[in-house]
């Protein structure tokens, strides 16, 4: 089994801190982006939709999809559950995943792609207006977490979950559109100062 990978991306991060927590280490395979070898008729064999990251099982199975990706390794080492545990905290994980990426990430990934130079060739065009209209959907959805996390240690609750991974991953992403979390979310903040002390943030 191994992982292409993607240097600084983010969602090849996201299943790096995610076989950290599980005490594993596979074999990666480095995607450059930059030198567009995401988009070559070998890697789009792997993955028609040219994204990374992708699992290559031994038998030449490929895997894309991070949450895909993340669900198999689940269900072969299954402790430490980062999926939840039990219906409602499986729910309660899925909700909070979903809210971050769909939510939160979304509009981090389109600032970047819509008003970063490193950007550009992502996008058949910038359109910088939707950069700008992102802005303050980030700050709404970094508020909305900052509520749940006056509420629980962790995004999805009590546990330590895939849905920190995702969320961690984001607001890291924030850096590259030089934003930063506001100061009066204090409870994001403390959040944000665990998460990146484990030893799996540096994956
Ligand atoms: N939904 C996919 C997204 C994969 C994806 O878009 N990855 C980015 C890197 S973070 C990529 O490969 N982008 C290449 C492109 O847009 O051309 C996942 O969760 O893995």
């Amino acid at each position: 089994m191994r992982l292409h990978d993607g240097g600084r991306a983010p969602n090849p991060r996201r299943v790096r801190i995610f076989l950290a927590e599980k005490g594993l280490a596979l074999p990666l395979v480095p995607v450059d982006m930059t030198k567009h070898e995401h988009r070559t008729e070998s890697f789009r064999a792997l993955n028609p939709y040219r994204g990374i990251p992708v699992l290559e099982l031994d038998d030449g199975t490929a895997i894309s999809e991070s949450v895909a990706i993340c669900r198999y390794i689940e269900e072969l080492h299954p402790e430490p559950p980062l999926f939840g545990v039990g219906a409602l905290e499986r729910a309660r994980v899925e909700m909070w995943n979903r809210r971050i990426e769909f939510g939160l990430y979304t509009a981090v990934q389109a600032v970047f792609r819509h008003s970063h130079p490193g950007g550009a060739w992502l996008e058949a065009r910038q359109v910088p207006e939707w950069a700008e209209l992102n802005k303050p959907r980030v700050i709404e959805h970094l508020s909305l977490l900052d509520a749940q996390l006056a509420l629980h240690p962790h995004v999805a609750g009590e546990r330590y979950s895939i849905a920190d991974i995702t969320a961690l991953v984001a607001v890291d992403f924030m850096r590259i559109n030089r934003t930063a979390i506001p100061d009066d979310l204090k409870h994001l903040l403390r959040w944000k100062a665990a998460v990146s002390a484990r030893a799996s943030a540096s994956a």
